[in-house]
């Protein structure tokens, strides 16, 4: 029996957050385990409120978890607040969990803070704890501090982000013009993944990132080796689009 964990916000409309990681990990055979780090009031179109759980009671989600389960890989998402990143990051040390897919989610798409002011400190000191961090290019640009308009300067993001401590950083381009090309840096080369651009209302794109991260997640459960799961994941996703209107 593998699993993986997603730490991450509740999405009602199920197409981001824990709702949608579980039926990601379930797609590729691997039990789902959760704890929730906020509740959102959203739709696909838009987020109206959040609620974030305490970090205490973020901690008590996991560690009842831990008492029963070994836990393969750990998806991070929506962290709602600086306390939950710094409590996701004990978590990660004291009980030594392998195979962490960190999603720095930062803003939704539509611009609602998912995390506090110092959210983006707070995550800039996971990645030292993490396995591979997946930041679009608007989270990349402000993690850097790095502007980001081409490819040069994602490569630059990239190589930034990996010296903060994350051993594996995949920028996603799709928010750049043209066919979205994502960018995998290990600390020694680059890997390029070109995409095909899916045409659609932006509702059609909800969730995408958390999708990614989890299939990432569950490929590592699966004893996949990274670049093979970032390969399986992309094509998950693809799917995973072809089937939404
Ligand atoms: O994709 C970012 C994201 C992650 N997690 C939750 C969200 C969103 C965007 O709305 O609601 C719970």
């Amino acid at each position: 029996m593998r699993t993986a964990l997603t730490i991450a916000g509740a999405d009602p409309s199920g197409g981001a957050g824990i709702q949608s990681d579980i039926k990601t990990f379930e797609a590729f055979g691997i039990i789902g385990l959760s704890a929730i780090t906020s509740l959102t009031a959203q739709n696909r179109s838009y987020v109206k409120a959040t609620k974030t759980v305490p970090s205490d009671f973020l901690k008590a989600q996991v560690t009842t978890l831990l008492e029963e389960f070994r836990i393969h890989a750990v998806k991070i998402g929506m962290l709602g607040s600086s306390a939950n990143a710094a409590t996701a990051r004990e978590l990660i040390r004291e009980y030594k969990l392998k195979n962490i897919v960190l999603d720095t989610v930062l803003r939704s798409t539509g611009g609602h803070p998912l995390i506090d002011k110092k959210g983006v400190g707070a995550i800039r000191a996971l990645l030292p704890f993490t396995t591979i961090v997946t930041p679009n290019l608007p989270e990349a640009s402000i993690i850097s501090g790095i502007e980001i308009e081409n490819e040069t300067q994602m490569e630059a993001a990239a190589k930034e982000i990996f010296s903060m401590g994350a051993p594996f950083v995949l920028v996603k381009g799709g928010h750049l013009a043209g066919e979205p090309l994502d960018i995998l840096f290990d600390g020694k080369r680059f890997e390029y993944y070109e995409g095909k651009r899916i045409r659609g209302k932006k509702e059609r794109f909800h969730g995408t990132g958390c999708i990614l991260s989890a299939a990432i997640a569950a490929g590592l459960a699966n004893r996949k080796p990274i670049k093979t799961a970032i390969l399986e994941a992309k094509s998950y996703l693809n799917k995973t689009l072809a089937e939404r209107s």
